[in-house]
Parts: C-alpha cells; sequence; structure tokens
C-alpha cells in the first residue's frame, strides 16, 4: 500500500470524494467538467473515487450491462489518470454504510425537497413507472459524501443542488445530535464544468441525448471525434468569440479547445481572431484527439484484465471500509441504535 493511500495520509489532507454513475461510456463533458479535476486532486487530497453502482439502479437496468459497465467504469477511471496507489477506488455496493447512512439521513429529509430536484423531475418524467429510489436519491448521494467525512466534491454544475442537499443534511444532522460532519464544498472548475452537446449546443452532452453525434466519448475513434467534431453546429456570423446567446456551438468549442488544450477561452479567442470555422474546428479535433487518444490506448489495455480490476475494487473497498465502519458506528451511537 502506497503511502498516499487514504487512511495514512488522512491526518494530514482535506478529503474528497466524489463518483459517477456507471452508465456506459464516459463523455468528453464528464472528462473534463469531471475526471479531469480528479485526476489532479489525488496529490493534494486524500481521495475516494467511487462507482455509484447503486444510484444506477434508481431507473430499470439490465443486470449484465449493470456488471459490464461497472468494469469499465472503473477502467475508464483508471485510463483517465485515477491512481489505486494514490487514492480509493471502489464500487458502492462494496462498502457496507452508504444506504446505512442513507436510511438516517432521509429520516432528516424533508420530503418536499427531495420532490424539488431538477434531476428528480426530468427522470421521472422519462419513467412509466417511478421507483421510490429515484426520489431518495440524493440521500444516498448525501450518505457516500458524509460517511468519509469529505470537505470537497469534485463535480460538473449539474450536480449543485445534490451537493445543497448534503449540506442541509449535513447541517441538520450536527444540529439534531452534535457535531459530526464536515459541510462539504462543490468543486467546480471553471474550464469544462458544462460542456455542450455538438448539435444542440443549447443543451448539456449528455449519453442520454437521442443524436449521438453531438456526444463525443473519451473511447471514441480518432476517426469518430473528428467527424463529430467537424459537423459541430455553428452560426453563420464567421468569427470566432463567446457569446453564449447567440453563438452556443462556437462558445462551446472555444470552451472545449481551451479546456483541452489547457489554455483560457480569452486566449483562444486571441490566437483564433481573423481565422475561419474550418481551421478552427480542425484545431479544436486535433486538441481532442491528442488529449483522449493516449485515454483510450490505455482504457482498451485495462478494460481486459478482470483479475487486475477486481483487486483494484477489492483494495480500495477493504480501505473505504475502515472509514465507513468508524462513521456508521459514530451515527448509530448519536443516533441511539443499540450496539
Ligand atoms: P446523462 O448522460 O444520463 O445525462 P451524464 O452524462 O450527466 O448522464 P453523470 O454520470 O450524471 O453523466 O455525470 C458524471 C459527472 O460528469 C458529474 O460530475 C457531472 O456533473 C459531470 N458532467 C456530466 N455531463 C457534463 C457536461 N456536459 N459538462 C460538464 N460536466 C458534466
Ligand atoms: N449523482 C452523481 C453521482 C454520484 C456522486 C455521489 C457524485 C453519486 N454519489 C457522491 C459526487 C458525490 C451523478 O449522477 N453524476
Amino acid at each position: 500500500m502506497s503511502e498516499n493511500q487514504p487512511e495514512t495520509a488522512a491526518r494530514q489532507k482535506p478529503v474528497v470524494l466524489t463518483g459517477m454513475q456507471p452508465t456506459g461510456r464516459l463523455h468528453l463533458g464528464n472528462y473534463l467538467g469531471a475526471a479531469h479535476n480528479w485526476k489532479k486532486m489525488q496529490d493534494d487530497f486524500v481521495c475516494y473515487f467511487m462507482i455509484a453502482n447503486q444510484h444506477a439502479i434508481t431507473v430499470p437496468t439490465v443486470p449484465a450491462d449493470l456488471r459490464r459497465n461497472t468494469y469499465s467504469c472503473l477502467a475508464q477511471y483508471m485510463a483517465c489518470g485515477l491512481d489505486p496507489a494514490k487514492s480509493a477506488l471502489f464500487a458502492q455496493s462494496q462498502v457496507i454504510g452508504h444506504t446505512e447512512l442513507a436510511w438516517v439521513l432521509s429520516c432528516l429529509c424533508p420530503l418536499g425537497q427531495l420532490e424539488r430536484m431538477t434531476q428528480f423531475k426530468d427522470k421521472a418524467k422519462k419513467q412509466i413507472s417511478v421507483g421510490a429510489g429515484l426520489l431518495y436519491y440524493p440521500a444516498l448521494m448525501a450518505a457516500d459524501i458524509l460517511l468519509y467525512n469529505a470537505h470537497v466534491v469534485p463535480v460538473g454544475e449539474d450536480q449543485k443542488q445534490h451537493l445543497e442537499i448534503t449540506r442541509d443534511l449535513a447541517e441538520k444532522f450536527n444540529a439534531t445530535y452534535s457535531p459530526t460532519f464536515n459541510v462539504p464544498e462543490p468543486f467546480i472548475g471553471e474550464a469544462g464544468a458544462r460542456i455542450m452537446s455538438l448539435q444542440t449546443p443549447t443543451a448539456k452532452m449528455s449519453k442520454s441525448d437521442p443524436n449521438q453525434a453531438g456526444t463525443v466519448y473519451i473511447i471514441d475513434s480518432n476517426d469518430a471525434i473528428r467527424k463529430k467534431i467537424m459537423s459541430a453546429v455553428t452560426d453563420s456570423e464567421g468569427s470566432i468569440r463567446r457569446d453564449p446567446e447567440n453563438k452556443p456551438g462556437v462558445t462551446n468549442l472555444i470552451s472545449i479547445y481551451a479546456a483541452a488544450a489547457g489554455t483560457t477561452p480569452e486566449a483562444v479567442e486571441d490566437a483564433f481572431a481573423g481565422k475561419g470555422y474550418g481551421e478552427f474546428k480542425k484545431a479544436v479535433a486535433d486538441a481532442v484527439v491528442a488529449l483522449l487518444s493516449p485515454i483510450r490506448d490505455r482504457y482498451e489495455e485495462l478494460v481486459s484484465q478482470k483479475d487486475h480490476l477486481d483487486a483494484v475494487l477489492k483494495a480500495g473497498a477493504e480501505t473505504a471500509q475502515r472509514t465507513a465502519n468508524r462513521t456508521l458506528a459514530k451515527v448509530y451511537r448519536k443516533v441511539g441504535f443499540v450496539s
């Protein structure tokens, strides 16, 4: 075990917990808005990177797909640079405590607040029958975070509302029982916080977008990446400048280029002043290919190594479980559960 692993470093560094649902391939929005920032945090924080497979069953799932996607998600995490020697990488279902703490927190959570969540309303609209788990989703997410007493939660902008509930529940538990939890802060990186669809640049890039030509996946082939970027929707004005309202397509391409090339949107505007859209799109495609092709190669190496992936999950879950046990014991005692 490396000395950077969560437990050893726990006393000096602040704690990060975050995760994604294992719903298939990660896209450029997931990478630039989330995984890219996670990778950079590994040396300065004690990091727990979770695969939220218990959240995934809040909507109908096929068991074989969920299992396969869990391994694929882990391989994509690792390909993006999440390092099991530095951070705990684990599946939510492999650690006892997430659903237990979620129950305690859900008993403190006003029903109305859960019903007001944008993600709940959006997802509920798409279901014929809405399971109670979909409504309880934010209580489980709060439990994920508070179980590790995280200080910082790096997410994309769309998760901000769930972080607000987590903060409310931490404060409510502390006030109802006694000070127990840190009140965690969201960390929303500037570049890439909201990558939009290449085809409908007024909507966020998403794997559930019916027009898949607008979504670049991190394991897409170089040709597929180039094709999607070269066909991105722009406008007829012809100038490379940001204007989210009137030029959402070009504004999005500027954000993507800036985040992929590690520069600022202002510098992109300066560098491409007076140039045409064709030339600009080609540069965006080159930057994205340069960023993603090593990730895809590494993913392909990793995804077939099932024993290695199982070993990573096991080690990550053991590390996570030790912290989870401590928190859960403390919570149960405070709530008045007999030991
Ligand atoms: P769906 O495709 O079903 O809408 P998703 O693509 O939003 O799902 P999630 O698993 O909900 O994927 O998100 C994982 C992480 O990626 C979260 O931190 C989320 O905020 C971030 N994220 C998702 N989409 C984007 C995007 N377009 N831009 C920036 N960050 C994003
Ligand atoms: N809801 C998040 C996934 C998620 C998460 C978490 C993120 C589950 N638990 C805890 C941060 C912290 C999503 O859909 N992206």
